[in-house]
């Protein structure tokens, strides 16, 4: 199973990935990692770990559609199986998820359908609720929308902080993350 992956902040779901493959847990070849955020972490990390990089940023471009275009040929330039989406900040159009359909997966930090978004973390303390988690879906043209592949509970504590809060979430959403993709390799080949 060929996986690109996308980020655009520290990687550590990436730096999992990695690890898992390394292990054998999972039977995968990360055969690039991409960006829309020139020198970010998560990049450097890629390189730390001999991967291939690219980096497609919207300033490069003169419209979005452009940029997604261009992004789109980056990434299907690798023939990927699985496009993964860690800690990736851009909404894709819906050209770019009709070209990698249904193999397009991102996690996000809250049990989705509930709170959807940039900030679900924060808007999922901020409505109270006792029991968040991480879901692992399948990227479809809606924004955090698409069929859900699997979930973890990450139960609410009284003195969290959205930091706090999101750094627990972090540690299931490796664990599931790298579960999910163990999977989809063994239904993929
Ligand atoms: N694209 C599609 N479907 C999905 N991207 C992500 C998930 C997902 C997806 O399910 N089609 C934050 C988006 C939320 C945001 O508003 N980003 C802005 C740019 C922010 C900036 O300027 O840095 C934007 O316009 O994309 C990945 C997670 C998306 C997070």
């Amino acid at each position: 199973m060929r996986i690109v992956v996308l980020v655009s902040g520290s990687g550590t779901n990436l730096q999992a990935v990695i690890e898992a493959v390394k292990t054998g847990e999972l039977d995968a070849d990360i055969v690039a990692v991409g960006s829309d955020i020139p020198g970010c972490l998560g990049l450097e990390r890629a390189e730390g770990a001999g991967i291939e990089t690219f980096v497609v940023a919207p300033a490069d471009f003169g419209s979005r559609p452009e940029w997604n275009r261009a992004l789109q040929a980056a990434v299907a330039s690798y023939v990927p199986d699985v496009v993964l989406l860690a800690g990736f900040m851009r909404i894709l159009d819906a050209e770019f998820v009709e070209a990698f359909d249904g193999r397009m997966v991102n996690t996000h930090p809250a049990l989705l359908p509930s709170f959807p978004g940039a900030h679900g973390v924060r808007d999922a303390l901020a409505h109270g609720v006792k029991i968040t988690g991480v879901t692992v879906h399948i990227v479809d043209s809606g924004v955090d929308t698409g069929p859900i592949l699997a979930q973890a509970a990450v139960p609410v504590r009284e003195e969290d902080t959205e930091e706090v809060l999101h750094e627990r979430i972090k540690v299931e959403e490796r664990k599931l993350l790298v579960q999910t993709l163990a999977d989809l390799s063994t239904r993929t080949g």
